[in-house]
């Protein structure tokens, strides 16, 4: 699963990154610091069941600690966008592109107002972010319009009679951007457009399909950045208040890196989305100073940095994603005695034999049943699974 991180330039989106990744990227008050997209690994919490077994386990990617785990995620920093982008401007073209292949996106917002529409500091409450969120979702709608556009004329000329057909043909041409049969069958449906014919189109008509096939296929969650700053907290507030249905979560990957750098240098003892840090040394002046402030002005205001709390909730809430553990109802261990090793992230509504295709193709093609470890339940292919789960497959090898 890729997750993308957008914004316009220095809303501190390399930052977040880096507070999420611990990899160091560039990072500067100008726009276009990023230019390649940076990749990295960043982790989503999950309640693990190792407890629930009474054992301790080891996974083999992400790590648990205090019953916690942490399951990696692929995070994308996409360089800053700008006002018509999707035309090109500020190389935005290129830049859309690297979004292909996320499932979501994070959009990193300036909150406390101190940069203009194109990254340039005004100082601190001299911008209004509300004006950034309208923007840069209009400039990805616009990008999906772009790719409909461009297809369009071909597209209209193919024959295609019943709503299978049509599904088929767009899913075909959309692919690239997340467009699968689901999704456009799901944005067909909203838009009431199933049972027109693609020539019989109007224009309104393909910028709500631009639209509603974004808000499916790539949902954005916005991250309320540099609540740090004194002038981000008014700006919140307006925020939710304008955008009731958006998820809006108040973070600084300032604070978080701050933190995570602090933990890394064994300065302070601090764990990803936590309301609080302990000191294991003495701290000299600049750093005492420091850590003062994100206690004061972020942790004790905002109960966490928010940067863990975005990541979870992009994964769980905006993607609706579940985390299933794969098992066993006679040993919880793979063949190197790793135990419990992985924990799966897979959409709500995944079945068990989704799970067991997701596992290894094999494991689907030879699927006979399944059991739910926990409750040591036999299960059916069609089965729905719930988040948490710990699931044993039974197939036929090939
Ligand atoms: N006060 C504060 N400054 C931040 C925060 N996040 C980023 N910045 C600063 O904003 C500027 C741009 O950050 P950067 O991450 O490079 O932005 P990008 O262009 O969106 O990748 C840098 O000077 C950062 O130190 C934050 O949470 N609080
Ligand atoms: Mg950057």
């Amino acid at each position: 699963m890729q997750v993308g991180v957008v914004g316009k330039p220095s809303s501190g989106k390399s930052t977040f990154f880096a507070a999420a990744t611990m990899i160091e990227v560039g990072i500067a008050n100008y726009p276009f610091t990023t230019i390649e997209p940076n990749k990295g690994t960043g982790f989503v919490r999950v309640d693990c069941v190792d407890k629930e077994f009474d054992v301790q386990c080891n996974p083999r990617h992400g790590y648990c600690k205090n019953g916690t785990r942490h399951v990696p995620i692929e995070l994308v920093d996409v360089a800053g966008l700008v006002p018509d982008a999707h035309l090109g401007k500020g190389k935005g073209n290129a830049f859309l592109d690297d979004l292909r292949q996320a499932n979501v996106l994070i959009h990193v917002v300036d909150a406390s107002g101190s940069t203009n529409e194109k990254g340039e500091p005004v100082g601190a409450g001299n911008h209004d972010p509300i004006k950034d969120i309208e923007f840069l979702e209009k400039e990805i709608d616009l990008w999906f319009l772009g790719i409909i556009e461009k297809n369009w004329s071909k597209l209209s000329r193919i024959p295609v009679t019943g709503k299978n057909a049509l599904i088929e043909l767009l899913a075909q041409t959309l692919s690239g951007i997340g467009g699968n049969e689901k999704n456009i069958e799901q944005a067909l449906q909203q838009t009431s457009l199933l049972d027109k014919k693609l020539s019989d189109w109007s224009s309104d008509e393909k910028m709500t399909f631009a639209t509603t096939l974004r808000e499916i296929s790539k949902p954005i969650v916005i991250a309320a950045n540099k609540m740090d700053i004194a002038s981000a907290e008014e700006n919140l507030k307006r925020m939710k208040e304008k955008f009731q249905n958006k998820t809006i979560i108040p973070c600084s990957g300032f604070a978080e890196l701050a933190l995570k750098k602090a933990a890394k240098e064994g300065f302070i003892e601090y764990e990803a989305g936590s309301s609080k840090f302990e000191k294991l040394k003495d701290l000299n002046k600049k750093q005492e100073h420091l850590l003062k402030l994100v206690g004061e002005n972020v942790l004790d205001k905002y109960r966490s940095t928010g940067v863990q709390d975005v990541l979870d909730k992009t994964v769980f809430e905006a993607l609706g994603y579940i985390a299933i553990f794969p098992a066993g109802v006679k040993k919880l261990a793979d063949s190197e005695g790793n135990v419990l090793p992985d924990c799966i992230l897979m959409p709500k509504g995944s079945t068990a034999l989704d799970f067991a295709f997701k596992l290894h193709t094999d494991m689907g093609k030879g699927f006979i049943r399944a059991i739910n470890v926990k409750k040591n339940l036999m299960i059916g292919k069609d089965h729905e699974l719930q988040h948490r789960d710990a699931i044993e497959i039974v197939f036929k090898k090939p």
